[in-house]
């Protein structure tokens, strides 16, 4: 056998073994990730930032699409409750079916269709109160309503159309609240890291963002959410990211001016 094609026959077999193990673990669509941190801030969910800081305490997940942000953070008044704020900068009108939808998949193990610990909050609308939610629990096959939550316990939602932080331009913000002892993700393996996906929809113009760009039936396409106990590093705050990225430009600029006088000397030298 020639040597190349013994070569190739390694690489092929190395290659067999070390995707192996990751077969037999489920798997969140990939580069789909967040962290939820304890809060610093207890945010105030009125659909806003209510403060120029109140969402710098919770990470930017991976990959966001353009136009559509979104983040979390947890509190513990006597449980866990996730809080959530998320953002559609091109959408500044009221349509009646404008929605945003969480996706959670509790005990992070997949499937091609939603499973009983997967459940599904849909808040349709702009009427802040229990009317516009609805809620869905998988039932194996597909959605069926879950009605076994309640307002303003389980699930309080807020919405405005607001500019923020994040885009100066008047756009519609809606902050969430979610009791994690209803929607426990305690279960997932890890404990506290379930699977999700979250979607805004602008009914003026028909457009679904989505983060993954997967379909909401499928919870093997959601991404990973894992929660942590802590809270944010400092280091990753938004305002020191800001920071730094000032600093890191104001050095950069410092080398780039420093540099052509070197290089012109060492030029006049030789
Ligand atoms: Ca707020
Ligand atoms: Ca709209
Ligand atoms: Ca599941």
């Amino acid at each position: 056998m020639k040597r190349s094609v013994l070569v190739a026959l390694s690489i092929i077999l190395l290659c067999s073994s070390l995707a192996l193990p990751t077969t037999l673990v489920n798997a969140y669509y990939a580069g789909y990730e967040t962290t939820n941190y304890l809060a610093l801030e207890n945010p105030v969910i009125d659909g806003m930032w209510s403060t120029s800081t109140e969402w710098d305490d919770a990470e930017i997940p991976t990959n966001l699409p353009a136009d559509f942000h979104w983040r979390l953070k947890w509190t513990y008044p006597s449980n866990i409750v996730a809080h959530y704020i998320i953002e559609f900068f091109t959408d500044n009108t009221t349509n009646a079916g404008d929605y945003i939808q969480i996706c959670l998949d509790c005990n992070a193990d997949g499937g091609s269709t939603p499973q009983t610990n997967d459940f599904r909050i849909d808040y349709v609308g702009h009427n802040a109160s229990a009317s516009g939610v609805t809620v869905y629990q998988g039932n194996g096959a597909g959605w069926a309503e879950f009605t076994g939550w309640t307002w303003p316990d389980s699930i309080f939602v807020n919405d405005t159309i607001s500019a923020s932080p994040l885009n100066s331009t008047p756009h519609r913000i809606v902050e969430l609240s979610m009791d994690r002892d209803l929607f426990d993700t305690s279960g997932a393996t890890p404990a506290y890291a379930p699977w999700t996906r979250v979607a805004v929809y602008d009914e003026s113009n028909g457009t679904v963002i989505a983060w993954p760009p997967t379909e909401q039936d499928v919870p093997d396409d959601w991404g990973l959410e894992t929660g942590v106990y802590e809270s944010i590093p400092e280091a990753l705050t938004v305002g020191v990211v800001v920071l730094l990225s000032s600093v890191a430009v104001v050095v950069s600029f410092y080398f780039l001016r420093k540099r052509p006088k070197t290089e012109s000397y060492k030029l006049i030298k030789t």
